[in-house]
Order: structure tokens, then C-alpha cells, then sequence
């Protein structure tokens, strides 16, 4: 018979830490209220939920990486929003934010959840963040909570 092993859908006992970038606020805002509203529809009470604020999102890794380590947490989300401009940053910090969250995933074994927003134009960020496409900070409380649960089955 084959074995099969889920992750549930319920916050459980766990303490969750959301770190956002305050860069791109009007949406990081977003994402943070999509994922604080998802967590607590999943069963989460406010003191198992951590927010910590970073200037932007490549200073999400350093603080993810910190938490991840004190073993105080089930899952880690990470929320940003990085918006094209002129340069070529928008490419550098999409490289150190996805390299970084991948990084702290193998490293500690602590589920860390990559709620970054990769845009080309403010449209699209502003689709993910509540309106046509969803709230990408609701679907990385999703995926945080469906880990935190399985990594306790594993
Ligand atoms: N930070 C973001 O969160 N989003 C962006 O779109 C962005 N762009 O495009 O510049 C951005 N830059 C700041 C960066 O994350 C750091 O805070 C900064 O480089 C200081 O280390």
C-alpha cells in the first residue's frame, strides 16, 4: 500500500514569523494583510504571529536567515515587492532574494517561504497584491501553513 503523507490546512500550535519589506510599501502592505488574514482564518491566534519590518528585500534574508536559526518558528514568509525600473537592480535583487530564501531552505530545514513579488510594472504588482490575480501574501500563508504541518509528519 503506498504511503501518502499531507500537510493540513490549520495553523496549529505553531509560531509563524512574516518578514516585509517596507520598500514598495503600498504593496508590501497588501501582501502583509493578505497573509496576517489568511493565518488567522486558518486557526492562528495573534500571539503566534511574528511581523518584523526590513528596509527592502534584500534585507529579507538577513533577518529570515536569523529567525530561522532561533528555532522559534514552523515557517518563515518572506514578502516584497520588486518592481523593474531603468537599471539593471531589479535583477540583482531578485538574484540575492531568490538565492537567499533557497539558501535558509536548505540550510536550517525551516520552511521559508518565498512571498516575493518579481514585477515588470507596478500593474502587476498591484494584481497580486488583493485585486485580478489574488493576494501573493494570502497564497504564502497557504503554503507556510501546509508545510509547518507536514514538516511535523516527516
Ligand atoms: N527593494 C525592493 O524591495 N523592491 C525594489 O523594487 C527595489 N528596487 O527596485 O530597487 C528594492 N531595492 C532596495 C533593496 O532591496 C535594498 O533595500 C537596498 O539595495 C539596500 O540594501
Amino acid at each position: 500500500m503506498i504511503q501518502e503523507i499531507k500537510g493540513h490546512l490549520t495553523a496549529g500550535p505553531h509560531r509563524y514569523a512574516i518578514v516585509v519589506s517596507r520598500f514598495n510599501e503600498f504593496i508590501t502592505a497588501k501582501l502583509l494583510g493578505g497573509a496576517v488574514d489568511c493565518l488567522t482564518r486558518h486557526g492562528a491566534k495573534d500571539e503566534q504571529i511574528t511581523v518584523i519590518w526590513v528596509p527592502g528585500t534584500i534585507e529579507i534574508t538577513t533577518a529570515a536567515k536569523k529567525l530561522a536559526d532561533s528555532g522559534q518558528y514552523a515557517a518563515i514568509l518572506c514578502l516584497g515587492a520588486v518592481i523593474r525600473g531603468q537599471t539593471g537592480h531589479y535583477d540583482y535583487v531578485c538574484q540575492q532574494v531568490s538565492r537567499g530564501v533557497g539558501t535558509i531552505n536548505y540550510d536550517t530545514g525551516v520552511p521559508t517561504i518565498f512571498g516575493v513579488l518579481t514585477c515588470d510594472t507596478i500593474e502587476q504588482a498591484i494584481e497580486r497584491a488583493g485585486t485580478k490575480q489574488g493576494n501573493a501574501g494570502a497564497n504564502a500563508a497557504l503554503a507556510a501553513i501546509e508545510m509547518a504541518d507536514l514538516m511535523g509528519k516527516l
